[in-house]
């Protein structure tokens, strides 16, 4: 009996997969017709920078794995990257640091440098750009009319609100910040929120937020896709541009805007000194025993258990390292207001109102954890598998 529910859940499961692998390919091709052509063609690309064969299927299956997606996508993978650098970008530039612009730029999922910037210095960038001042207005007007509707608006930092919105002006003219990225992002296929500062207002929020900062989706009333993280990690803005030309319109998201399958667990779900915090093993003060043995941060601040990212997973520079495993306990950089939420950054979190200390850590989880899925459950209905093409209100329901 058990056998046969298994085989039927194998079967359900299979014609699923052929279901989303066929709809993958067709909207790969349809991409592939509609996208302008290549500057140049992805292979001499990678034989270029020395990247083999083997190499690129290996991350492939990394990527795949990354996507949440089972190893029959690797080939939808691999096209989808074949057409990345084909994908029309528009960067914007609000309140911000360019860090998120550095991470990604560092980046070797794939080596997208030049890619890149192949890709947005033809369309607007504008630290990246040769073009300044009105030369480069005229990009960022010719993108958007060559590309109505079909271009990726990415926004990095938080759009100042107070005064009318005249803290941040940009460019000749002076408009505000909040002109541009209401005017860009209206004419865009989907915007992507790179960097905690542009989906939740970050830095610029902290308090007392005297220019009343906030990220794109409250100052605009958009669905953006949100890549948190200050700065984000770049492998979670490849795969979200992947996962855009597997399948159009935007990921399955939490609550918060972010994509489900980057920031659906905690970094303490994943994190290589958990067992030392199950066996109540702490490192007490910087530098003592419990350091040199690789224990839990908790104590001296680490926020991972109130934070939703694949960090651990994933980690930085070309896979080397992450914060906890460089030794410092996580910031909650990917959370909304963590400058003042979890703050202090090097002691735990004290708030008498819910206990305080690590008693409360699985507590404040579940909690967090519910919210998160409810979140993810009012999204996916309302935004997989939505195109722009097929449904103008596709970013903004
Ligand atoms: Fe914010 Fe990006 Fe933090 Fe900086 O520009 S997410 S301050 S790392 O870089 O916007
Ligand atoms: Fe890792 Fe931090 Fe959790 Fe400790 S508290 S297990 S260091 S995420
Ligand atoms: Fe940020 Fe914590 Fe990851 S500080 S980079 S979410 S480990």
């Amino acid at each position: 009996m058990a056998h046969q529910k298994s085989a039927h859940y194998d079967r359900v499961v299979r014609k699923q997969y052929r279901e989303w692998l066929d709809r993958c390919s067709v909207h790969l091709d349809r991409m592939d017709s509609e996208l302008p052509p290549p500057v140049e063609d992805f292979r001499d690309v990678l034989k270029e920078r020395g990247v083999s064969r083997r190499s690129f299927l290996k991350w492939t299956s990394i990527m795949t794995g990354t996507l949440m997606l089972p190893p029959v996508f690797k080939p939808m993978v691999a096209r989808a990257a074949e057409q990345f650098s084909r994908v029309p970008v528009v960067w914007l530039h609000m309140a911000e640091c360019t860090g998120c612009s550095e991470a990604l730029l560092r980046t070797s999922y794939p080596n997208i440098d030049d890619i890149l910037l192949d890709t947005i210095s033809l369309e607007y960038h504008e630290t990246l750009m040769a073009a300044s001042g009105y030369q480069a207005e005229q990009c960022l007007e010719k993108a958007l009319h060559d590309f109505p509707g079909k271009f990726v608006c990415v926004v990095e930092g938080a759009i100042p609100l107070a005064m009318g919105g005249r803290y941040l002006t940009l460019g000749p003219k002076g408009k505000t910040g909040l002109e541009v990225a209401r005017e860009v992002t209206s004419k865009a296929a989907m915007t992507i929120c790179i960097g905690s500062c542009s989906a939740f207002g970050n830095v610029q929020a902290a308090k007392p937020n005297p220019t009343d900062a906030a990220g794109v989706g409250r100052a605009l009333g958009l669905q953006t896709v949100n890549i948190a993280g200050c700065p984000p990690n770049p492998i979670n803005f490849v795969g979200t541009i992947l996962h855009y030309l597997m399948f159009g319109g935007l990921p399955a998201l939490d609550g918060l805007g972010r994509p489900v399958w980057a920031y659906g667990k905690r970094i303490h779900d994943y994190c290589e000194r958990r067992p030392h915090y199950d066996a109540g093993e702490f490192v007490e003060e910087w530098g003592d025993d419990g350091a040199g043995k690789g224990w839990c941060l908790y104590k001296v601040g680490c926020k991972g258990p109130y934070t939703f990212a694949n960090c651990g997973r994933v980690r930085f520079n070309d896979g080397i390292s992450w914060p906890i495993m460089a030794g410092h306990g996580c910031i909650g950089c990917t959370e909304p207001n963590f400058w003042d939420t979890m703050a202090p950054l090097e002691k735990p979190i004290q708030d008498a109102a819910i206990g305080g200390g690590e008693a409360t850590v699985d507590r404040i989880a579940m909690g967090l954890t519910v919210a998160t899925v409810a979140g993810i459950a009012a999204h996916a209905g309302a935004t997989a598998w939505v195109h722009r093409n097929d449904n103008d209100t596709a970013n903004k329901e």
